[in-house]
Order: structure tokens, then sequence, then C-alpha cells
């Protein structure tokens, strides 16, 4: 069963084939059996259970699962609903649904602002420096001038690391010596975003580490104060990169991440590297956090922009056949 899409991506062509092909190892995985579901002569009990089961061991999670089917079943019922293609329908209705939470749209592109300043933060190897290196390497082909700071001040190799990554996007890194206030980077870089660079757009790398968890709230707090202090509501958006491949791990990291800082979105790192794919849905749901990009490989423009009808189709489409 192949579906038309239902409503304009917003997402460029390109972007919903990388977010497409990140999702091959989920379809592979139990979740790309749902469409097989749906193929059954009628719609039975058996169907519904089969369903939660695959979606469960599917990283979505029990709760997100429990919610998910029963708004699927309500509305088969309530509209009298017989034929499973219809059935399937609603059901990729309603994890849409899910996944629009009413989130606000994505607030890095803000043409009344000089500057946005864009946190990112998330434990250590969840890929927070090369989620940075691809969306400044993404929002410089969309036209925007961009800065990074080196606010991961912990490790010498994490400035360095995002020293390549700037090289390669061509873009400024602000930073310091290892160890430094990653506050004073912070302050540095606003300025220098707002004199010499005259920046759109600055995003700054913090260090993850979640076993002090009361250095990390100060240290956020800090970076949040200098922010603030600087340019108007800074910093305006706070992204969390989740590891993909930790499944439903990613949201006890997250729920732990959200003591100390507000997050306002999600960036979910290699997708492409796991069959856990299904937690997208759970992070929607049970976070009430949007995911507004994947990442989809190593590469400098493997990042797609998140968009919940184009996960929807590419995820309940036909499982990939093999070449
Ligand atoms: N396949 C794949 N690998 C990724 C993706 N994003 C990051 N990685 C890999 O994940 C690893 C960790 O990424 P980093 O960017 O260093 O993670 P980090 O959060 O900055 O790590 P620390 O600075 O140590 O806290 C690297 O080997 C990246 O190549 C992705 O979307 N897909
Ligand atoms: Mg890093």
């Amino acid at each position: 069963m192949v579906f038309r899409r239902l409503r304009r991506s917003r997402i460029t062509t390109e972007e919903q084939e990388k977010l497409d092909r990140s999702l091959h190892k989920t379809r592979q995985g139990v979740l790309g059996r749902i469409g097989g579901l749906f193929q059954a002569n009628e719609i039975s009990d058996d169907l519904w259970d089969e369903l939660e089961e695959l979606l469960i061991r599917g990283d979505v999670g029990v709760e997100t699962t429990l919610k998910l089917v029963e708004a699927t079943r309500e509305r088969v019922r309530t509209q009298g609903i017989k034929r499973t293609d219809e059935a399937y329908q609603v059901l990729r209705e309603e994890m849409v649904r899910l996944l629009q939470s009413g989130a606000p749209p994505l607030d890095i592109e803000n043409p009344d602002r000089l500057l946005t300043v864009v946190l990112v933060v998330g434990v250590n190897g969840s890929g927070k420096t090369t989620s940075i290196g691809k969306l400044a390497h993404y929002y410089r082909h969309r036209h925007r001038r961009v800065v990074l700071a080196a606010a991961d001040t912990f490790r010498a190799a994490a400035i360095d690391q995002l020293k390549v990554w700037g090289a390669r996007a061509g873009v400024s890194v602000i930073a310091h010596e290892p160890d430094a206030d990653p506050g004073a980077v912070v302050y540095d870089a606003i300025r220098a975003s707002q004199e010499s660079r005259d920046a759109d757009i600055l995003f700054v790398d913090t260090a993850g580490r979640l076993h002090t968890n009361y250095n990390l709230m100060k240290e956020m707090e800090k970076i949040r104060n200098v922010a603030s202090r600087q340019v108007h509501k800074a910093p305006h958006e706070t992204l969390l990169v989740l590891d993909a491949t930790t499944g439903q791990n990613a949201i006890t990291q997250a729920q732990k991440f959200g003591e100390s800082v507000r997050i306002t979105g999600v960036v979910l790192s290699k997708l492409d590297s796991t069959a856990k794919g299904g937690v997208v849905l759970a992070i929607a749901e049970q976070l009430g956090v949007p995911v507004r990009f994947v990442g989809t490989g190593e590469q400098i423009d493997d990042i797609a922009e998140f968009d919940p009808w184009v996960f929807v189709d590419s995820l309940l489409n036909q499982p990939d056949t093999e070449a």
C-alpha cells in the first residue's frame, strides 16, 4: 500500500528524501511490519493487539502506543470504518496529529530579530558538535550569517572539533582556552556576532556532563543569563540533541535535561543508524517538545528539518526491498 501525500510538505524534496532514507533501518525493523497488518481482510481485536505489540517493540513506548492505538480504534469505531485500508489511513492521521502537538514554528529565522541565539545541549556523544556543524552549513545555504561559540570548554578536543566543523561550514568559531568560563565564551561570541561578524544566528555548543547535574544546571543558568543580558529574550531556541540509537533511553535523558534547562526542540541525531525511529513518536508525545531536525548521516549535509507528514508517510509506506 503506497499512500499519496495528503499535504504539500514545507520542507524541500531533497530533505524529504533524506528523511525518508534515514528511516530505512526503522522500516526494516518491526515498524515496517505495520503495513502488513492492515492487509488483513477485516479489522479485529487481534489486529489492534498486534499493532500495539509492534509499536512497543519499535520504541514508540508503552504509554504513547496505548494512546495512539486507543485514539485510532476510537475513531475507527465512531466513524463506522470497516475496511482495513481506511483504518490504516486513520492510524496515519493520528500519528501526524500526535507529532504536530501544537508546537509553534521553529524560531531560528526571525526577520525582526538582529541576532538569534541557539543553545545546543545534550549528553556526551549525543551528536551536539556534529549537529551544530550541519546546522551552520544548513543555514549558510539559506543565506544566513552564522557564528559558532565553543562553550564546551571541558575538553580541548571539543573546541578543536567545533573549529573543524566551523571550517567545513565556512563560518567563524569563537573559542577560548580549555577550561575557560563558558559564560565568557558566550559573551565574546555574542559581541563578535553583533559587531565584526554581523551574524544572524549564533549556535552555542555546550558540555553535556549529566553526572554532575547540579554543575550542569549552574553552567546552563550562567550561559542563559549572559545571553539574555546581551540579547533580548535570548536564548531564542534551546535544542536538545538526542541520539536515536538509544531508543527509549533518550526519553529518560531528555527528562533529566529538562530539569536543568527549558528545552524548546529536539535534534534527533543518528536516525540513519538505527531501527529505533519509533522513538520520534514517544519524544513528541511524552516530552511535549517538537522534533525539529533529524541527523541522517555523518556528512555535513546529513540533516533534514523534521516534517510529521513526511515522517509518517516514510514510516508507514512499504518496507524497503533490499537491492
Ligand atoms: N550516523 C550518524 N552519526 C552521527 C550523526 N550525528 C552525529 N554522529 C556521530 O556521533 C558521534 C558523536 O558526535 P559528536 O558531535 O562528537 O557528539 P557530541 O554530543 O558533541 O559529543 P561530546 O562533545 O563528546 O559531548 C560522532 O562520531 C558523529 O560522527 C548522525 O546523524 N548520523
Ligand atoms: Mg561535542
